[in-house]
Formats: C-alpha cells, structure tokens, sequence
C-alpha cells in the first residue's frame, strides 16, 4: 500500500474458510479496515455447521490447507470434521482475526447507493463499505425432502448439517435417506453402535474405495522439523490432484475418468459378496456422473448384518417410519434426512440491490451468473468466493478461493490506486463467457446420465467445465478489459 492509495474499508461476509482466507490476505495487502460479518456465534462455515459421525473431508488434509498455514499434525490422509474446524479456529487465533468478526450478525441486505455499499444485519447493525467480498459458502442451505407425512414422524428426524447430538443412536432402528458422499460417511459411522440401519437409496452411487492412514508421531515430527517436506508434500497433492483428477474430469473419456469407472467396478465386484445385493448398489451410469464418492469401507458398512439397503421407492413417512412402494413400512426411532443441499443459493436469501436499483433476484433470473465466478454486472466491488458455476467437485476448494482471492485483490488493485472507483464484470462479456461455458459444459462426465446438484434447472452443469489449468491460468491476472469501470 502506498501512501497515495485510496483507503478502502471491505466487508466480508462469512467467516469460513473463505472469509478469514479474505482477512489475512486483505491485511497481508494493507488494507486494515476489515470487518468479518458471520451469522452465528463461531467460526467455521461448513465445519461448524456439520457434526455428523463421521464426517470427514475426502480431500486429502494436506491439501485441504491453507497454503500459507501448512499442518504438520493433520491426524489422517483424511482428518476428521472436527479436526478441520480446530485447524481454522488455530488460523484465526494466529492471524488475530477474531477482533475483526461480528458474530451473531446475519446480513440481510446489501444496497448500492452514493458509491458504497450499505449494509445491514438481522440484529440492526447498520455498515457502509467500499468493497463486499461475498464468502457465504457452497452448500449452505439444506434441501429437505418433499415426502408425504414427514412432519408427522413420531421419532427423531433432522438434515445431516443440523445433527441433533441430543438424540441416543445406540441400539435404535435409524434410518438415513440419502446416498451421497454425507449418507456415506454416516453409515460407516454408525453401523456398528445402532440395532438397525435402513438406507434408503433412490440412486445407486459409484463409490472410489480410498483408505485413511493415520499419521504416526514420527511422520508428523519429521513435518514439524522440516517444513519443506510439507511445503512438496501440498504442491506434489496439488498437482497430482489437478492432473489426475480436476484436467481430466471435463474430459468424459479421458484415460483417468475411465481408471476411476474402473477402480469404482472393482470396488463393487471386489468387496459386495451377495449378488443381489452387488446388483442393486450398481449404477447405471458413469462413474464421476455424480460427485465421486470416496470412502475406505462404505461397503463393508452396508454389508453388516443390522445393516438393510432398501431400494423401493419411498412413498411417505408415517409417525412409526418409512413406508415403501412394496407396502412395506419401516420402523424407525431416528430418520436423518441426508438429502444434500440448495446449491444455486449462494448469498441468497439477502437482498442485493446493485447499481440502478437493479436486484440480484432479477440478475440471477433464470439463474445464478458471474464472470469467472467472482463478478457480476451491475453490482460494482462485490466479488464473490466460490460462487456460481466455479469448480467444485473432489479437490481442494481452499485452493480455488486462493486462486480466486488473487484475482479479486488485483481488482481492488484498481480501487485503491485511483484507476477506478467502481469495477464489475461487463454484461457482454459475461454473456460469451456463459455461452462458451455452457457448450463446454454440455461435454463433460457430468452429463453422461445421471441426476446432481451440479445441474441446473436445464440440466446443464453449474460448475467450471474447463481444466484446472484453464482456471488458475484466468485467475492468474484479471482482463481489465472485461470490466466496466467508472
Ligand atoms: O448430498 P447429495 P450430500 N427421496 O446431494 C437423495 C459435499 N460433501 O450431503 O441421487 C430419496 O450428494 C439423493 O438421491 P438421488 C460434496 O460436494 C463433501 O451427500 O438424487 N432420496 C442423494 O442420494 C457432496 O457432493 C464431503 O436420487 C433423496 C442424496 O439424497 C455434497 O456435499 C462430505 C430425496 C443427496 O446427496 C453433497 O453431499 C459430505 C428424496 N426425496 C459432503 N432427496 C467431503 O468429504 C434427495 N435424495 C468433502
């Protein structure tokens, strides 16, 4: 920062990974006027929002880090939930953030008037800043289902991101909906301390068998001692991770997508003994259609004797249970609604009027859009992580938003210096960049015949169908001719 620079003052709404990964580098770039806006009373986003047994990240903890903030003493190949939301509680105390976050404070609008942005939360906090980075998150508002007589079940019922831990599990008859990455980690979880599990499964997943080493004392010492040992070991991850896996995934018949289809068959003819069985676990389309399910013994799990996969269609839930297409109704003390999430809300449900009073709902009518993800017309010096149609899927969104986050500061770059006092995405720009996205995304795995929350009303992937190599090629520095500045 120079002494010529303009000051800024910035919200960031959200104190998850994203939005303390905004603080520290905002600070790191001089800008000190940051105030951290986070609706409920900690930090963590995602990790403080899910508690399920179980959960767990199936991104490698070595690369599910901060760059900057390497963990020699991550426990596992794949540390546990709770782990993960200690790991930013350490960042926030280490990095001084907690002075910076306004807890309890839910924004609820956000209005573009005289050249700022004017702010306000549920609790009446009132704010006006120059800059809004939006860090709300991905899978944020859970997607309950519409099932007949839900309400009226007798027992226990919660989504899997509101786990009710009040609620005893030993030796009950639980029953999960669900058979996503989160359905997945609940059932290893508690197959062995429940009497009774039933799955309900709609779509059969292909699941990628990954085991979880612990790291043992020496290993993590030899971290400790040796940072560079750490610093190799989240490059070559990131690496092996954008070419074996992120590059290769826009491409449906890529020699990798087709070793995953390959792992995730042997998987299932290896280790599913009872044909019958095998049969109903087999999906019907490719593998990586849906996000990769990624677990150590998920079939092991479904396979223990308390343990039922049931695969008649649901047709409602009645005060004692489940009751099945064949009649059948399943008795049940807890039912845990691992149903996934809204995943085109990103900010929303706030009110967001931009520049000529125009709305975000209107902006994202028919759906959400945004140049590169970060920016959108009309809505000057709101830069969004993680926002809509970026890459997500099975790797580190830690570095996306990095990446991102890189991106958006040299747009403040702009701000600070004087060249402008407004920067957003131009709509014409945006326009060719969602056509090219759209005709790109109509090629990937993601549409190979299956149903997910990648897709759009249309059926088109909401997410970045280019490589990995494109996206932090176009993050590396932003065309300032695609922004209209004033
Ligand atoms: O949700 P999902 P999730 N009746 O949307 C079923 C991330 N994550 O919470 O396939 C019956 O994947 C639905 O069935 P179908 C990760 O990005 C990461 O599991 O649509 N079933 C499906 O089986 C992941 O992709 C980690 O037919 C109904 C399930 O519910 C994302 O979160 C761990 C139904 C929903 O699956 C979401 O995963 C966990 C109904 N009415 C999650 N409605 C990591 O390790 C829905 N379903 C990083």
């Amino acid at each position: 920062m120079t002494e010529h620079d303009r000051p800024l003052r910035f919200a960031v709404v959200g104190a998850g990974m994203a939005g303390l990964l905004s603080a520290i580098k905002l600070r790191e770039a001089g800008c000190t006027d940051v105030t951290i806006y986070e609706k409920a009373d900690r930090i963590g986003g995602t990790w403080r929002e899910n508690t399920y047994p179980g959960l767990s990240c199936d991104v490698p903890s070595h690369l599910y880090s901060y760059s900057f903030e390497l963990n020699p003493d991550w426990s596992h190949q794949f540390s546990p939930g709770a782990e993960i939301q200690a790991y930013f509680e350490h960042v926030v105390e280490k990095y001084d953030l907690a002075p910076l976050i306004r807890f309890s404070e839910d924004v609820t609008s956000l209005a573009w008037a005289d050249g700022r942005w004017h702010l306000d939360t549920a609790a009446g906090h009132h704010d006006e800043a120059d800059v809004v980075i939006a860090a709300t998150g991905v899978l944020r508002v859970p997607r309950y289902p519409d099932i007949e007589g839900i309400d009226t079940f007798a027992g226990a019922c919660f989504h899997s991101a509101r786990w009710d831990h009040a609620v005893p599990l030993a030796g009950r008859r639980v029953g999960i909906i669900g058979t996503g990455s989160t359905a997945v980690q609940i059932v290893s979880a508690i197959v062995g301390e429940v009497g009774h599990l039933d799955l309900f499964q709609r779509t059969p997943q292909w699941v990628l068998q990954q085991p979880n080493p612990a790291y043992d004392e020496p290993t993590r010492a030899d971290y400790r001692a040796h940072p560079e040992k750490l610093e190799a070991l989240h490059k070559g991850l990131s690496q092996l991770f954008a070419e074996g896996f992120a590059n290769a995934i826009v491409d449906a018949d890529s020699p990798q997508v087709q070793g995953i289809q390959a792992a995730c068959l042997a998987n299932l003819e290896n280790n599913v003994k009872d044909p019958e069985l095998r049969e109903r676990l087999r999906p019907t389309y490719r593998a990586a259609c849906k996000r990769l399910i990624v677990s150590p013994d998920f079939y092991e799990a479904i396979q223990q004797p308390n343990a039922s996969l049931v695969t008649d269609p649901i047709v409602a839930v009645e005060p004692g249970g489940v009751r099945t297409a064949d009649g059948t109704l399943h008795e049940l003390d807890v039912l845990v609604l691992a149903t996934g999430f809204r995943a085109d809300a990103f900010m929303r449900p706030m009110q967001i009027i931009g520049r000529g009073g125009v709305t975000l709902e209107t902006a994202w009518t028919p759906r959400p859009e945004a140049y590169l993800s970060i920016s959108i017309p009309d809505f000057p010096n709101l830069f969004m992580l993680n926002g809509p149609n970026g890459p997500v899927g099975n790797f580190s969104l830690i570095e996306v938003a990095e990446l991102q986050f890189g991106y958006i500061l040299q747009l403040v770059d702009q701000l600070r210096s004087g060249a402008c006092r407004e920067i957003s995405a131009r709509a014409d720009v945006l326009a060719v960049f969602e056509a090219e996205r759209e005709e790109a995304a109509r090629h990937t795995v993601w549409v190979t015949g299956c149903q997910s929350w990648y897709l759009d009303d249309r059926g088109i992937p909401a997410v970045w169908p280019f490589t990995f190599d494109r996206f932090r090629a176009e993050m590396a520095a932003p065309d300032l001719d695609a922004y209209e500045r004033a």
